[in-house]
């Protein structure tokens, strides 16, 4: 390919797109970023942003979505400046908790946006315009209209109904109070240099805490470390790793355990319970959270997400098994691979 930046589609209010933007920056990988639709570029199996367009051995591009296997890909053709940790053990209680950021923090991100009507008319009246800014406001005005009903109709995908609402709402504000105490003692998730966990994390508090204005106004009253922390997040080309800034197994965070708690709590029982409901074909899943009621309709995607983290836990050798499951210990993240 003669042009040597990475071509990336996607939008500012997208925060797997804001996910994938930072890691670029982090890891100095150079890209160009396309903020609407080319007709010229192939389209990917499946419509959703970001994608990223990579050369195959033709030279021809092909579209790819889906920000976790597409960090792996970029791990291994861009070396350096890693965001995935080398000890297995480490590696796998990061993609749990990048899991958790783009399954279970992605359900606050779309719940709040589209459940409140200050939030409804925040995000319908912004998002139209990244596409053109200089549409006109009768266009914009009719984008509104569509693409808010659109989604308000899709809230039911990620489990945000009258039932969930307040479960969704207190994970959000205790992942934050959580978040918040880990980043009085370490700059990251997973210790002093990002990891994906990081950025899957980030790309959801990128709306949350800075956009969205009922889950922004929680953040800024209570957490401004958690903001200051997203809008750092955004770029740290600057940042110098060091070769052994992830944390270990020994003397691992008591703060990162009480967020793999806050995991155990809400991820965990609806990801189980998802699966299971798949697995026997029933219309609805249901379990409990936190001691409320949780119910929404089967999410195939999701189920495939546990199926991609048990099978890496399967294949811990057993030493780095036995210290993945030291931390999980009593975080009810264990009961993941209890069959
Ligand atoms: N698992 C995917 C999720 C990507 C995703 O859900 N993207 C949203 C926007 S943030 C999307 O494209 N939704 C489809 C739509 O809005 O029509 C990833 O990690 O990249």
């Amino acid at each position: 390919m003669t042009d040597s930046c990475l071509p990336v589609q996607g939008s500012p209010g997208s925060p797997y797109t804001r996910k994938m933007l930072a890691v670029l920056r982090y890891r100095r990988i150079p890209y160009r970023f396309l903020q609407s639709e080319n007709d010229d570029l192939p389209k990917p199996k499946v419509g959703l942003i970001p994608i990223f367009y990579f050369a195959d051995d033709h030279g021809e591009l092909q579209a790819e979505v889906d920000s976790t296997p597409i960090i792996r890909r970029l791990e291994e053709e861009y070396p350096g400046r890693s965001v995935i940790p080398a000890d297995p053990a480490i590696a796998f209680i990061n993609n749990l908790l990048e899991d958790y950021g783009d399954e279970w923090l992605t359900k606050a991100m779309f719940h709040y946006r589209w459940h409140y009507q200050d939030d409804i008319e925040m995000a319908g009246s912004v998002l139209p315009h990244y596409q053109d800014v200089t549409q006109s406001d009768g266009t914009i005005a009719a984008m509104k209209k569509m693409f808010s009903e659109r989604q308000i109709s899709r809230l039911y995908v990620v489990g945000s109904n009258d039932t969930t609402a307040s479960v969704i709402e207190d994970s959000y504000k205790r992942f934050l109070h959580c978040l918040n105490n880990h980043l009085k003692e370490l700059p990251f998730l997973m210790g002093t240099r990002p990891a994906s966990a990081d950025f899957a994390c980030f790309g959801q508090l990128t709306q949350l805490t800075q956009f969205d204005p009922t889950p922004a106004k929680i953040a800024a009253a209570s957490y401004p470390r958690v903001h200051a922390w997203v809008s750092k997040m955004e770029d740290h080309s600057g940042l110098d790793p060091a070769e052994d800034g992830f944390v270990s197994t020994t003397g691992f965070p008591s703060t990162l355990r009480t967020i793999l708690k806050e995991v155990g709590r809400t991820y965990v029982p609806v990801m189980l319970a998802n699966a299971a409901a798949i697995d026997q074909g029933l219309d609805e899943v249901t379990t409990e959270v936190d001691g409320k009621p949780w119910a929404q309709e089967p999410f195939p995607y999701q189920a495939k997400c546990l199926q991609w983290i048990r099978i890496e836990y399967a294949r811990l050798d057993d030493d780095d098994k036995n210290r993945v499951d030291e931390i999980l210990k009593d975080t009810n993240c264990e009961q993941l691979f209890i069959k």
